[in-house]
């Protein structure tokens, strides 16, 4: 198991790279932004997943000067792409306790110099369980100043419709264990046809993860979703390969 002490040792030596997924338009055949994903670069294991850091960073705190370094070399990076393409970074609800959580987003924008409404922060809906009168006055202020808020993993978790209602929220990306049965599952499809709805009727952006197949993303389309993500398009890759995939969308 990894330890504070491996997480420590790893930030001091510059071992997080960030890994960059493409989010194609549905209907206009064009990469729209890329989702930045936090990998580990171990000397000895080699590449490490979040999902086997993420946790003790969070258990930690250690994910407050993480997602820092993420956010601020993902704008670094993004300022190198056209113009019209954003860039998504994933926020932990711990780094919603951390008093300096607007002050740091403006100083990774101001030091990259990327134009506020390239940058979509994600959070799920465990962010808005916690404390949320300071939690949305937090995200009322990122979005004051042209900062995208997108709801992450949508239709798992509590999942509550209320909180469409608490914060206008820009985009919302409907959970890949809905997409992963759509073809083969009837409950699936009609989720999904609920959630595209919901996001045409309140205006916003719906964006399907983990499409794998053209059937998958036949129905979406059909269905009207704004947005799709997934291995079918592009696994995440370095930031080197991002212009590669630029021009390489089925
Ligand atoms: O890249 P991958 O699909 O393996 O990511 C697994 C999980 O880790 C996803 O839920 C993703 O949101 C999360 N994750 C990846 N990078 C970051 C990051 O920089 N910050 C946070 N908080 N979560 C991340
Ligand atoms: O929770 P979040 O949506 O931030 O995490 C995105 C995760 O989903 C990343 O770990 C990424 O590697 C993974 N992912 C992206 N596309 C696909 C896909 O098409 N299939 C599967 N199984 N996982 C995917
Ligand atoms: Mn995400
Ligand atoms: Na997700």
């Amino acid at each position: 198991r990894l330890l504070e002490r491996d997480l420590r040792f790893a930030l001091e030596r510059d071992e997080f790279e960030v890994y960059y997924q493409p989010i194609r338009d549905v209907e206009g055949d064009r990469v729209v932004a890329f989702e930045a994903l936090a990998r580990w670069n171990h000397a000895l294991r080699g590449l490490i997943a979040p999902n086997n850091f993420i946790p003790v960073a969070e258990e930690t705190g250690l994910i407050v000067p993480l997602g820092e370094i993420v956010l601020r070399k993902a704008c670094m990076e993004a300022t190198r792409w056209p113009a019209d393409i954003a860039v998504a970074v994933n926020l932990s609800p711990v780094q919603f306790k951390n008093p300096n959580l607007v002050s740091s987003v403006k100083a990774a924008l101001d030091a990259s110099g990327l134009a506020a409404d390239r940058l979509e922060l994600e959070i799920t809906e465990s962010v808005l369980l916690q404390n949320s009168e300071a939690t949305l006055a937090v995200l009322h202020e990122l979005r004051g100043f042209g900062v995208r808020i997108s709801l992450d993993d949508f239709g798992t978790g509590y999942s509550s419709l209320s909180y469409l209602r608490s914060f206008p929220f820009d985009k919302i990306k409907i959970d890949r264990s809905f997409v992963t049965d759509l073809a083969t599952r009837e409950d699936s499809m009609a989720i999904v046809r609920a959630v595209t709805g919901l996001g045409k009727s309140l205006g916003i952006v719906t964006t399907a993860e983990g499409v794998e197949t053209d059937t998958q993303f036949d129905l979406l389309r059909q269905e009207g979703c704004t947005q799709a993500q997934g291995y079918l398009f592009s696994p995440p890759r370095p930031a080197a390969d991002v212009i590669k995939m630029l021009h390489r969308m089925p």
